[in-house]
């Protein structure tokens, strides 16, 4: 099933909104495959936002990423890659609809709460930075059939 990374940055750990997104995940159907607190160095920032560099901002983004803790995770399901990041909502706060996460929570692009992967390949390349591979576990939910295969 397919797999995509997401992370509650600093700001969002800060304003108390851990178990709120998850609890949006979790009722959606998603499951969590593998999830830590964590600090991120500089160095892992610096990777992790790799195609931002040298943009104006890039700077002001290792600053603001690396200022606290943040809560790693790798989800799966079904098109999870774009499903969870509808969920997140726009980049830009004016752009992201009531309902999603940054709709509901953000005013500031440089503060906005979630990161998620953009695509599949991007989800392989920032989980492999994050997680090392038993780090992902296999299991079932005991809701799973509900939720994609009964009534067969
Ligand atoms: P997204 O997180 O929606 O995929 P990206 O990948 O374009 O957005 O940007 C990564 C992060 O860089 C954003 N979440 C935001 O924190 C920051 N960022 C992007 N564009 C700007 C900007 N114009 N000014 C300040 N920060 C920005």
């Amino acid at each position: 099933m397919e797999k995509t990374f997401v992370m509650v940055k600093p700001g969002g750990v800060q304003r108390e909104y851990v178990g709120e997104i998850l609890s949006r995940f979790e009722k959606k159907g998603v499951k969590i495959v593998a999830l830590k607190l964590m600090r991120m160095s500089r160095e892992l920032a610096a990777k992790h936002y790799v195609e931002h560099e040298g943009k104006e901002f890039f700077n002001d983004l290792i600053d603001t990423i690396t200022a606290g803790p943040v809560v790693a995770m790798v989800m799966e399901g079904k098109e999870i890659v774009q499903i969870v990041r509808k969920m997140a909502g726009s980049t830009k706060p004016l752009d992201a609809m009531p309902g999603t996460i940054r709709g509901d929570y953000v005013l500031d692009t440089g503060h906005n709460v979630i990161h998620t992967s953009d695509s599949v390949e991007s989800a392989k390349r920032e989980i492999a930075l994050f997680f090392k591979e038993e780090e992902i576990l296999t299991y079932n939910l005991a809701t799973e059939e509900w939720i994609y295969t009964l009534p067969y």
